[in-house]
């Protein structure tokens, strides 16, 4: 029996390397594994040797059969990697599709357009390589200012114009820009990105985002600004949020206001995100100053107006409960899938 085996391990080991596609190799397989297979007929007639042959023809018949089947195995997959077999089978399951998604980012500044456009702020926008004139001169900011401290500066080195252009450390230059070519009533927001010559840290980055606000018409005061900032935390963040505003120095505005929300990772009780505060800082606003408003030609005793910059991370921070901003910026895959 042995060698009528081996007969027909060799002449089907011949024929399945010949199989070059599903259908021959579904052939093979009724002809050398099927019910009436050779190998089949020979385990069937075990039962029929004599008592003391049985065993060990029955161990031989099985092993061949084992062989056909590991045999058939390695080839099929063969085929299924090899170029010149690979058909498609329509039976294997799919791979999943991934869906992509918007940056948490986009989203946060997406939402915040669409909670202030309905109070009737139009998306404007700016250069982010500035002139001095626009950054800090018309922001009542002139040369040599102590308050140009409160903005570490990415300054560009152009020969022809010495100190004039550099990246915009906040999105208020915009503000005068937009003055200067439309008369009030004014109402627009300006998203953007800007620059600080500053260290990164888990609550600053040195490349982020802002979106600046500024409303000018007649009578304006700081009621319709608080009313803003309000309007805006409430549909941002619920209506349990904490909001403080408390008062601040910009020169481009009097009075000026930072306002913070309260810590999402500690929940106030202050910690390495709030550095121990307890309090995010997210904007700062005020109402324009009027010699920024006389600069660009408005008469400050008809037009007052507010005007707030927030930083956009920050506010994605709290959204979705982020404790480091440098995450936003890492392009980690399972970061981002983790706030779709
Ligand atoms: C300004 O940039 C002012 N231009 C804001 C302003 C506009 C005041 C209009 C008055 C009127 P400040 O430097 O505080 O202010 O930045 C504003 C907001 O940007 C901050 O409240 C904070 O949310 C965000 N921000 C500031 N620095 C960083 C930083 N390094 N990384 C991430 N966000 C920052």
């Amino acid at each position: 029996m042995q060698k009528q085996l081996d007969a027909l391990l060799d002449a089907a080991r011949a024929e399945l390397a010949a199989a070059a596609d599903n259908a021959a190799l579904e052939q093979w397989r009724v002809t050398h594994l099927g019910r009436r297979s050779e190998v089949t007929g020979l385990l069937r007639s075990v039962g029929s040797l004599a008592r003391e042959e049985r065993r060990a023809a029955g161990q031989a018949a099985n092993a061949a059969r084992r062989d056909l089947e590991a045999a058939f195995e390695a080839r099929q997959a063969e085929l299924r990697r090899s170029a010149d077999g690979a058909q498609v089978d329509v039976t294997m399951p799919g791979y999943p599709v991934r869906l992509g998604s918007l940056h948490p980012l986009t989203r946060t500044l997406r939402e915040i357009r669409r909670v202030l456009a309905p109070l009737g702020f139009r998306a404007v926008s700016g250069p982010e390589v500035e002139w001095d004139r626009y950054n800090f001169e018309l922001l009542n900011i002139p040369a040599d200012h102590p308050a140009r401290d409160m903005w570490d500066t990415f300054h560009i080195h152009d020969k022809a114009r010495p100190g004039e252009l550099l990246l915009r450390t906040h999105t208020s230059p915009v503000q005068a820009r937009v003055m200067e070519q439309i008369q009030p009533p004014v109402r627009v927001i300006v998203p953007g990105k800007v620059y600080r010559y500053e260290d990164r840290s888990a609550k600053n980055e040195a490349e982020f985002m802002q979106v600046e606000g500024l409303a000018i018409d007649e009578h304006i005061t700081m009621a319709d600004l608080r009313g803003t900032l309000t309007h805006f935390v409430r549909m941002m963040f619920g209506p349990d949020r904490e909001l403080r505003i408390r008062a601040s120095y910009f020169p481009f505005t009097e009075p000026s206001a930072e306002a913070d929300m309260s810590c999402h990772a500690c929940g106030g009780k202050g910690c390495s995100v709030c550095g121990g505060t307890g309090w995010i800082e997210i904007l700062g606003s005020g109402m324009v100053h009027p010699k920024v408003l006389a600069d660009v030609g408005y008469d400050p005793d008809v037009y007052q107006g507010f005007a707030f910059g927030m930083g956009v991370e920050r506010i994605a921070m709290l959204k979705y409960g982020v404790t480091d901003i440098r995450s936003f910026y890492r392009n980690d895959l399972r970061f981002l899938r983790q706030l779709r």
